[in-house]
């Protein structure tokens, strides 16, 4: 199929790239050598998975979701010279902040981490009485700023866009309640100062009886940053069925229009991809893959997804932007 090359955003040659192994039929497949942060990376450490990965200084650079004996998730920082093996701080990311009331977070997980313009952004599921949005800032990775929760308890999944629309940050977020959640629709959320959230326009619907979607029935949460593309925000998303042996988590698309993100213009009316390897039907949390990362490459159109798998580990898959396009155009359903 012909290279599109529909990413709007910078070269990205060095990043983690698999072409698609002959006879796969799928739009996204697995890194062969998967998963690529294992069970027990660490001494006292029994999983890193669900986190965030971004180019830096001519390698990459990672807010890592990381859990102690205590299964009480913390915020670590790690790099690489190649997005594949990776050197996680053993010491949680420490966070100013000039308000105590806004520092005062129990705990921190599902972390995503958003350049735009020249800083970074750190979005992540903190504890403030029950969960909800917590965000910092930083420049230099070596001094992070925490800032005031975006929203109300109780809420997961926040994730920014790369860049102001219309002005405005925006970020997308999934209110839910303060256990496993049941249920849960993504909205779409504008600040003008990283402070105040307002304008919260519903975006998606989770899957139900009346759409035929029961991968995605019980309820949706936003993946990585959004990827911006010459027809529409690209935005992979985690969908949830409810079993009678607990939830399955998979993950799809949708493509937003690009100055009314609000506004879906298609969404993938199948999951492109869901628990089926070992290491994300067998966990801590099995039959689970959660992305919260995406590298990608405008000169080839390649994606690189991070995902976690079965709450235990990391690992990575690909697709190609065009191809994914077509895709999602072709196997669409709006609702
Ligand atoms: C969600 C979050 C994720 C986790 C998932 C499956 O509610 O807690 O961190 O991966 O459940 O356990």
């Amino acid at each position: 199929m012909a290279n599109e090359n529909t990413i709007i955003g910078p070269d990205l040659s060095g990043m983690p790239w698999e072409d698609k192994p002959a006879g796969c039929t799928t739009v996204v497949w697995r890194h062969s050598e998967n998963p690529i942060i294992k069970r027990n990376p660490l001494p006292g450490i029994h999983g890193i998975y669900n986190s965030a990965v971004v180019p830096f200084e001519g390698g990459f650079i990672g807010v890592f979701r990381t859990e102690s004996q205590t299964r009480f998730p913390f915020l670590h920082l790690g790099r690489s010279t190649d997005g594949l093996r990776w050197k996680i701080e053993r010491e949680k990311i420490d966070l100013i902040s000039d308000d105590p009331e806004a520092g005062k977070v129990w705990y921190a997980y599902d972390p995503r981490v958003c350049k735009i313009e020249d800083t970074y952004y750190i979005t992540w599921c903190g504890g403030y009485n029950g969960p909800t949005i917590s965000v910092a800032r930083t420049r230099d990775f070596k001094v992070f700023h925490q800032l005031e929760n975006a929203f109300l308890p109780y809420n997961r999944n926040g994730v920014l866009f790369p860049r102001k629309v219309n002005g405005n940050y925006l970020m997308l977020s999934r209110p839910s309640d303060d256990g496993h959640t049941p249920f849960g629709d993504i909205f779409l959320s504008q600040s003008p100062d990283m402070c105040y959230w307002g304008k919260h326009r519903l975006l998606m619907r989770s899957g139900g009886e009346r759409y035929g979607q029961w991968w995605q029935r019980t309820k949706i949460g936003a993946g990585p940053i959004p990827i911006e593309t010459n027809e529409g925000w690209l935005m992979i998303y985690h969908g949830v069925i409810d079993t009678c042996n607990g939830f399955i988590y998979s993950v799809g698309a949708a493509l937003l229009d690009i100055d009314r993100p609000w506004e879906v213009l298609y969404r993938t009316d199948q999951h492109i991809l869901t628990p089926e390897t070992d290491y994300e039907v067998r966990g801590h949390v099995p039959n689970v893959v959660f992305p919260c990362a995406a590298l990608c490459d405008a000169a080839s159109g390649r994606v690189a997804i991070y995902y976690g798998a079965a709450d235990t580990c990391t690992c990575l898959a690909y697709t190609q932007v065009d191809e994914l396009l077509q895709f999602m155009k072709a196997n669409s359903q709006v609702f």
